[in-house]
Parts: C-alpha cells; structure tokens; sequence
C-alpha cells in the first residue's frame, strides 16, 4: 500500500547525494548541515545573526490556585540600533524541581486558551513555555515590525516562519538557564502554521528531544509532491502566505517535480530525536496521507542510528490511528483542524514514555 502511494507520488530518493547512497550514519552526519542549508536556502530562508537577548522578569505569581508558578519573561533583542522586546510566559508546577518543560508557540495572548490546557498539561507534570507568534513578528507581508525590523533582508533573505522559530531557539537558550527544567527534556510543540515551525526549529536545533508538529501539512510535515484535489498546494500557500517563505520559494508554485527535496528531509533532520506527527480525519487540506507517507520515508534517517521509525502494518492510516511505538511517530483522531486536548493527551503520552524510558537506563 505504502509503496504504491508512493509511486504516485513519485518522490525521488533524496538519502542519494550525486548518486550515492547515503548508508552510513557518518555518510548522514557529514551531509546534514548542507541538507537544511538546502532547505532553508530555498524554502525559509534563516537568520544567521544570533543575538542574546536582555531578559527581564516581571513576576513570579502563583496562578491556577497556587499551583502554577507563572512568570512573565521578556526578552529583548538589540541590533544596529534598533530593538525589539517579546513577551514569553514560563508556567512551572510550583514547587517542582527538574520539570519537563513544553515550549508551546501560540495564537493566542491568552493563557490559558483554545489551543493551550495549561491546567491539565501542568496536572500531569509538565511545565510550558509559551509566546504569542504575533509578538515576535504580525502574520502578513510586513517586514518592517517586531523581530522583523531589527533583521535586514526580510522576504529576501527569510520569511516569518524563520522568524517565529529563530525566537523559540532563543526561548531553549533561556530555558537552559533554568534551574528547575530538565533541560534534557523540552519538547517544541506547534498548531498548523506553528507546526511548521516547530519542526524547522527542531531540524536546526537538536537540544529539542520532542517534537510535537499538530496538522502543520502543506510546508511543514506533509510531502510536497503528489497532491490531491483538496489539499493544500505550494501555489495555494503561496497565493495567501507568501511572506511565510523566501522569495525564492515562489518558483516551485506548481511545479513541486523541480524541488531539490521534499518535506521528509526535514522531518529527516530531527533523527534521531523524538517525532510526533498529528493529523486529523477531516483534514483535507494538511494532507494525512502525505503527513504519513513522510514520516514513513524519513524513517531512514532514524534507521540509520540504529532506531525504529515510524512502525505502522503499511496501510495508509485510518482516523483512530495511534502509531506511537517508533521514535517517528503519527496518528489521526476524529474530527477537524484543530489542537485539541485529545491531541495534547497524545503528545504527554510520548512525552512521559521518553521520560520514563530515559530513567530506566
Ligand atoms: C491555513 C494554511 C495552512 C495552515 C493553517 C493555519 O490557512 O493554509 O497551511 O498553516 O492556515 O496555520 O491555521
């Protein structure tokens, strides 16, 4: 089943540089870097100046009837002149110490909100960190606002999803500075547009051992080649949000055949960390089949440190599909676009079992 979609699909080996193979995990190593330097080139673009930010804290309120510690975090990024603060929001359960941490990328200012259970999530023992994606930069084709501003060159040079992530990395830095985070433990978790960033900041950022990518489709975990009536196109994210992506990204609009890569690569790029791939049946548009079919060609990456990556029987997923026992993971649950508390319940499961897994050993 899985090799005959695939065939449809007709996406080239990509694990096959100038003809050659790459069967060794030295081979993957060495080709990594240039891989997502392919890939930011020609679809995010990046933003290769890191600056630190000033952090300044605002409170330590004990939230959610005193069992929250929330904290308000600023950072503020200076660059030839000109600066740019964002707020973040750190949420630890109070009192705990090493905390499992979720940096959470929102919509929403609001905590808790649609998107974000914070209670729960915390009630099972996990803390979050969490920015609004609007204050880092607006969600349209201005570059000239927030984190956009103070960085040149923007939809030349990159687009806002490269934004977006470029922030929460600098969240991780922070985070590290942290006591009470089990630093070792801090998963990147994104809905739709922010599923792809999450997944771009994880392909670059390998302190992340979760990555949790919520129906991010099109530009994020579903392949770009072999589309269906009813799934999102590279023409159709670009006609709408073509500031997500580098100009230069314009010229695979309709024509995905020429793409030197497909979405598996970045997935590829997380091994042999922990993936996390949801969908949602009535989904269309993010394109379940194609989210599956990635995790299942990106497996090779994870194969070659030695890992399982996605285990599934070989049929294209059905709507209750839970295919959590690999380290490339994917399921579908009922229903509609959205990151639901079904979903966040998913992504705790993996989460817990990578905890649990890593204490045993
Ligand atoms: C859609 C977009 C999708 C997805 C979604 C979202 O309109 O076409 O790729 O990112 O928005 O972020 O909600």
């Amino acid at each position: 089943m899985i090799i005959k979609e695939l065939e449809k699909r007709n996406v080239p080996d990509f694990f096959s540089v100038n003809g050659e193979k790459i069967d060794s995990l030295a081979k993957w190593e060495e080709y990594k870097d240039s891989l997502f330097t392919l890939i930011t080139n020609e679809e995010y673009g990046i933003i290769d100046k890191k600056i630190t930010p000033t952090i300044a804290i605002e409170n330590g309120e004990h939230s959610f009837g005193g069992k929250v510690t929330w904290e308000t975090v600023n950072f503020t990024f200076e660059n030839d002149g000109k600066c740019h603060t964002v707020k973040t929001h750190l949420l630890l359960p109070k009192g705990k110490e090493n905390v499992p941490v979720f940096l959470n990328i929102g919509f929403g200012e609001e905590i808790p909100n649609k998107y974000l259970p914070l209670e729960e999530i915390i009630d099972n023992g996990f803390g979050v960190f969490y920015f609004c994606y609007k204050d880092v930069t607006s969600d349209d084709g201005d570059f000239e606002n927030g984190l956009a501003s103070i960085f040149e060159g923007g939809g030349e040079k990159y687009g806002k999803l490269a934004l977006w992530s470029y922030m929460a990395s600098a969240c991780m830095d922070y985070l590290m500075t942290r006591s009470e985070v089990d630093t070792k433990n801090v998963a990147i978790i994104g809905h739709s547009r922010l599923g792809k960033t999450a997944i771009l900041t994880s392909a670059r950022d390998p302190r992340f051992i979760l990555t949790c990518a919520n129906e991010s489709g099109c530009c994020g975990a579903s392949l770009s080649r072999g589309k269906v009536r009813g799934n999102e196109t590279i023409v159709a994210i670009t006609d709408t949000f073509p500031f997500w992506f580098k100009k230069c990204y314009l010229k695979y609009r309709d024509n995905e055949e020429a793409l030197p890569f497909d979405q598996h690569m970045l997935l590829s790029l997380i091994a042999p960390r922990y993936l996390v791939v949801g969908g949602a049946e009535k989904d269309f548009w993010a394109d379940n089949d194609g989210q599956f079919l990635a995790c299942h060609l990106a497996s090779y990456a994870w194969e070659l440190y030695g890992k399982n990556g996605l285990i599934s029987n070989g049929a294209l997923p059905n709507e209750t599909d839970i295919l959590l026992d690999g380290d490339a993971c994917f399921y579908m649950r009922k229903g509609e676009h959205f990151l639901s508390r079904y979903d966040w319940n998913v992504y705790m499961t993996k989460f817990k079992e990578i905890i649990n897994n890593d204490t045993e050993k």
